[in-house]
């Protein structure tokens, strides 16, 4: 009660003076609303002894950081100065604003809850940050522009409400990319018409710089200076379009307490794995007394498809060290260390303390299963007479050209249909390499949740073409994750495994290479949410549906009519 009047009070009274002093203090006094403006720029970048001009945010990469705390709202307007439409995707939209959930339309999927920003326009992103703190980070939602347009959102608990760890001494963001050397939508484009996969990326990098290591160093590149007994927070981010990645430090055990802006259970390890879209906070404690040690970032790829095996390098610079000291070095996993990747998911929990409880959904309303892979489609136009596609359910996703949400609000009809499968047409070893079953069906297609349901779904890798892993990523919500495992999901035996209890609670999963995880979370969100695979190349392919949850019978769980300055197409 007493939040809602003070939210109010300052809404109808002294929001003008609000907004004045928001403007000139992004430093973290309490501000309710927050004001960002992003412009879209291009500017020109060298990395790799190469110069070529990049879509960023404000001309920086990585993008300027948010700040904030929980329940704060944010309004970011987003001016568009480039050639290419552009959109961008922040947290998962549960803004409470007064009682009513109303933030779909600042979700920012193109063509699914929002047309794009075209050139020479803007868009005010208005949303609140309900539910989540932590680290979270925005990017475009549109083409591969999300190469180069992202930053870090940092949401810091309420005010006067502590962390549910030891505070530590300094943060420090740390966002993992790729780069590419050629313009990265002409590497996709030439993927697209070729039917083929893209060129694999020329380097990996931390905050924007392969680092020391690599083939045509910088004086720049990622370090974290530390005191000799001080801990540091670091907030990472895996900004990869395509990638999995490990991250390691030399000597420094990190302990990870947050991951996608839900806190976990405390545990120490020295390496973390981090799918593209992930966020992980860990804790490093500088508890060497001086020097200067390597940290390390690398692919974690199981299958044999080409990668960019690059490692990007940054150190961690104790600040009493000598002038040209050596490093301290580190090896990276093997790319196929699925013993390291695995002992990290599996230590993955949610905190689940009072103040905190993880509230998995006990009973379920909907028990999907999902097929997640790759197929073969004929293509007359495709250098090979073929291309290569990704499915969920056998459905090769087909985007509209009216975004989903506008077409479920206004009924427009012809846009989508409600019957994207909860099972796939066809029973298989999923796992097994199989060379029948290859093509797919394309669709536009939803599947249609009522308010406030609760959801089980199992994600289950095909090996048709080849077994890969799928980092799933859900908009609009968090999700428990019940349940991994390798092989077939067993209906039967699987589910009495399921940790019900203290799961580990994010938005985007890795589904193991070969294997299967099962989510649950409740439907309470209305609107149009999507889902896709975090690997931008498979998402272009088509490994991606929506879900369409019902409006509630309160007028508080409706969805609200758009803003007026809601792009159109
Ligand atoms: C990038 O460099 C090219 C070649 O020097 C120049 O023509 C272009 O204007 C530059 N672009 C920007 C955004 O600075
Ligand atoms: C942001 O959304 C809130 C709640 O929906 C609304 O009251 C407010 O007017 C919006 N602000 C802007 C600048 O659009
Ligand atoms: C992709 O790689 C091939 C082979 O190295 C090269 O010929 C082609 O130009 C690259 N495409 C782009 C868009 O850089
Ligand atoms: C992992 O990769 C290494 C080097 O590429 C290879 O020698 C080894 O056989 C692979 N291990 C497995 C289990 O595939
Ligand atoms: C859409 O259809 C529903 C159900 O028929 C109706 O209640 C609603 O008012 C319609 N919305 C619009 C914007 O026409
Ligand atoms: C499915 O295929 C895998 C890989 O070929 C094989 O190990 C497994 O035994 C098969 N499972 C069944 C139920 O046939
Ligand atoms: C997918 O649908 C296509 C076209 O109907 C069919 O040929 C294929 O066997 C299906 N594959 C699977 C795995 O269901
Ligand atoms: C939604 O479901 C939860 C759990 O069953 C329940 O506590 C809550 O009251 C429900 N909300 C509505 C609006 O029905
Ligand atoms: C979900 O199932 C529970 C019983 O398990 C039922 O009480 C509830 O009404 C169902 N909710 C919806 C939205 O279907
Ligand atoms: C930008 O978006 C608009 C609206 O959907 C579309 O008509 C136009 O073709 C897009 N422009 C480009 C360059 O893709
Ligand atoms: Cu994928």
């Amino acid at each position: 009660m007493e939040y809602h009047y003070d939210y109010y009070y300052y809404y109808s009274w002294f929001r003008a003076v609000v907004l004045l002093v928001c403007l000139m203090c992004p430093a973290l006094v309490e501000c309710r609303v927050r004001h960002y403006k992003f412009n879209v720029v291009e500017r020109n970048v060298t990395r790799l002894c190469s110069t070529k001009p990049i879509v960023t945010v404000n001309g920086q990469f990585p993008g300027p950081t948010i700040y904030a705390r929980e329940d704060d709202t944010l309004l970011v307007k987003v001016v568009n100065h480039v050639e290419y439409n552009v959109t961008i995707h922040w947290i998962h939209q549960l803004g409470m604003v007064l009682g009513k959930l109303r933030t779909g339309w600042a979700d920012g999927p193109a063509y699914i809850t929002q047309c794009p920003i075209q050139p020479g326009q803007s868009y005010v992103y208005n949303f609140t940050l309900t539910g989540q703190r932590g680290t979270l980070w925005y990017h475009a939602h549109i083409l591969w522009l999300r190469a180069t347009v992202h930053g870090a959102i940092v949401i810091l608990p309420k005010l006067g409400v502590p962390y549910p760890f030891r505070a530590p001494y300094k943060e420090v963001i740390v966002i993992l990319g790729e780069w590419w050397k050629s313009d990265v939508e002409a590497v996709i484009g030439e993927a697209e018409s070729s039917g083929l996969a893209p060129n694999v990326s020329d380097a990996h990098t931390i905050n924007g710089h392969p680092g020391p290591l690599s083939t045509c160093p910088l004086k720049d590149f990622f370090t974290i200076q530390v005191e000799s007994g001080q801990t540091y927070m670091l907030r990472i981010i895996n900004a990869a379009l395509n990638e999995e990645l490990f991250f390691k430090t030399a000597r420094h055990q990190l302990t990870v307490v947050e991951v996608d802006a839900a806190y976990t259970k405390p545990f120490k390890t020295d390496t973390i794995l981090t799918s593209p879209g992930q966020t992980t906070n860990a804790l490093l404690t500088a508890d060497q007394l001086s020097g200067e040690f390597l940290v390390i970032v690398s692919p974690f790829i199981e299958s044999l498809v080409s990668v960019d095996s690059a490692t990007a390098t940054g150190v961690i610079h104790y600040s009493n060290t000598l002038v040209n000291s050596p490093i301290t070095l580190t090896k990276p996993p093997l790319h196929n260390a699925t013993s390291v990747a695995t002992a990290f998911i599996e230590s993955l929990r949610s905190l689940n303390s009072k103040n905190y409880p993880a509230k998995v959904p006990l009973a379920t309303n909907h028990s999907l299963f999902f097929t997640v892979g790759l197929g073969i489609n004929p293509c007359s136009t495709c250098s090979k007479g073929i291309r290569v596609v990704a499915d969920i359910n056998n459905i090769t996703f087909v985007m509209p050209t009216t975004p989903l949400l506008q077409a479920h609000y206004f009924n427009i009809s012809g846009v989508f249909t409600d019957d994207f499968p909860g099972h796939p047409p066809i029973a298989f070893n999923y796992t097994a390499i199989e060379t029948m079953h290859l093509q797919t069906k394309y669709g536009t297609k939803v599947y249609r949740l009522s308010y406030n349901s609760s959801v089980q779904v199992v994600l289950q890798d095909t090996g048709l073409i080849a077994p890969d892993s799928h980092p799933l990523h859900l908009h609009g919500f968090n999700f428990f994750v019940v349940g991994r495992g390798l092989g077939n999901f067993d209906p039967i035996k699987d589910p009495k495994k399921f940790n019900l209890v203290d799961p580990v609670e994010r938005n985007t999963i890795g589904v193991p290479s070969g294997g299967w995880a099962a989510i649950r979370f409740r439907a309470d969100n209305p609107g149009v949410w999507f889902m896709h695979c975090h690997l931008e190349v498979h998402t272009t392919w088509g490994l991606k549906m929506a879900f369409l949850v019902e409006n509630g019978e309160r007028e508080n769980d409706c969805i609200l009519p758009p803003p007026n300055d809601l792009p159109t197409c």
